[in-house]
């Protein structure tokens, strides 16, 4: 048998039984990372595919290299499903991950120096909203807005002060620790106000917009930026939507600007997405979501939890505090994990501990939803999740018999049975 046609279980057992591990790892454990999702075995095909063979700088009719025929069909397929979806006028699907989406947004809009105004990443925000320790705050004068002290949501009169001081060039809207749904249209006016452009990113909430599950910012923002395997369920990726006159500019900045040969493969699965997000069953899949946010944030609630801003709406998320519980985010992540449930640590507004150990976690249910799971199971995990983090500490026996409970929920929800 030639190299080429051998399975990678033949050619290459060693990465092959650490694959089946990862599979297996997916199959019976309770993802509540919410920036995490499963992608369909179509979507996985596709990324799988030929389409990784070949070098197709450039875009649909303007390749660099011979041979792209299928390069240019799939790249207008995704460019045109991605348009549909959210009715925006132009769409670039080359960005390879959000932070590259971010970064090519900039270089369209702004020159070296100029200011931009984002949230804190303490208060949820992101490393390429400005943080002096990534290229953006390197690049740019970053200013920061951060949340109520009172009510931990978006105060929109603090923002506009602080725009109105700063005058930014750009004010940037979006969050990846965020409960609450975002209002574009006052951040449009705040930038319309001081003269600023707007790029919203919504790599959390995309899926929950293309739904028309969370108020959509693409009638209102300059440039709209997003992951595509969050809410989105598609391969990890991201990409571009803009304004009309902004299409030639944002396309300059992905390529030649900070992108060379784009990855052909995640663009054939990003058109598999796009499709799929257009069907109805996406539609209901992102509203019970929702549904189970608010399940799982009041059955956390129940069990004595505090969550940042006091619950989520009309989102995926929720960030709960710690403090009174007298347990790290670090510790309370790794307890669960070895329970079985798989969460992320993370800062929560006034955290005083550090990034490596913080004061929260933050749940989230769309891998949960994608499984088939509702509110009943949100209620159950609510149970095991309080047990884990309020016993776990002290018995092995409370963590074994939460484990188990996580075994007998992934099997009633099983995911990917089609595997190997
Ligand atoms: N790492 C992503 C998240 O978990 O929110 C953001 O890039």
């Amino acid at each position: 048998m030639s190299m080429m046609s051998r399975s990678l279980a033949q050619a290459d057992p060693e990465v092959g039984e650490i694959i089946g591990g990862e599979l297996e790892r997916q199959q019976t454990t309770l993802m509540l990372i919410p920036s995490e999702n499963y992608a369909s075995r179509a979507v996985m095909a596709a990324a799988g595919s030929v389409l990784t063979n070949k070098y197709a700088e450039g875009y649909p009719g303007r390749r660099y290299y011979n041979g792209c025929i299928y390069y240019d069909e799939i790249e207008n397929l995704a460019r045109d499903r991605a348009r549909a979806l959210f009715r925006a006028d132009h769409a670039n699907v080359q960005p390879h991950t959000g932070t590259s989406a971010n970064m090519a947004a900039y270089y369209a809009m702004l020159d070296p120096g100029d200011r931009i105004l984002a949230m804190k990443i303490e208060h949820g925000g992101h490393l390429s909203h400005g943080m002096k320790i990534n290229f953006s705050g390197q690049t740019y004068e970053a200013h920061f807005y951060g949340l109520s002290e009172e009510t931990d949501q978006i105060d929109y009169d603090n923002i506009r002060d602080i725009a109105l001081q700063v005058r930014p060039k750009l004010i940037v809207a979006g969050a990846s620790a965020y409960p609450r749904a975002i209002d574009f249209r006052q951040f449009a006016e705040i930038a319309g106000e001081v003269g600023a452009l707007l790029m919203a990113d919504i790599a959390h909430i995309v899926g929950l917009v293309a739904a028309g599950a969370h108020p959509d910012p693409v009638p209102v923002a300059d440039v709209v930026t997003s992951t595509t395997h969050k809410t989105l369920r598609g391969p990890r990726s991201a990409f571009i939507l803009c304004r009309a006159d902004w299409a030639r500019k944002i396309d300059r900045a992905v390529f030649p600007g900070v992108q060379a040969g784009p990855l052909m493969h995640i663009i054939a699965a990003k058109a598999v997405a796009f499709k799929e997000a257009q069907s109805l069953f996406f539609r209901e899949y992102q509203r019970q979501i929702v549904r189970n946010a608010h399940a799982l944030a009041a059955s956390l609630q129940e069990e004595s939890f505090r969550l940042v801003t006091g619950g989520t709406d009309n989102h995926h998320l929720m960030l709960v505090d710690l403090r009174d519980q007298d347990i790290t985010g670090k510790l309370a992540a790794d307890l669960l994990e070895q329970a079985g449930i798989v969460v992320n640590k993370n800062l929560i507004p006034g955290d005083e501990r550090s990034p490596d150990e913080t004061s929260g976690i933050r749940p989230g249910t769309p891998g949960l939803t994608t499984r088939g799971m509702q509110e009943p199971e949100m209620h159950e995990i609510a149970k095991m999740v309080a047990r884990v983090i309020h016993e776990g500490r002290d018995s092995e026996k409370v963590l074994a018999e939460v484990r188990h409970q996580v075994l007998e929920l992934c099997e009633a929800f099983p995911i990917y049975e089609h595997l190997p």
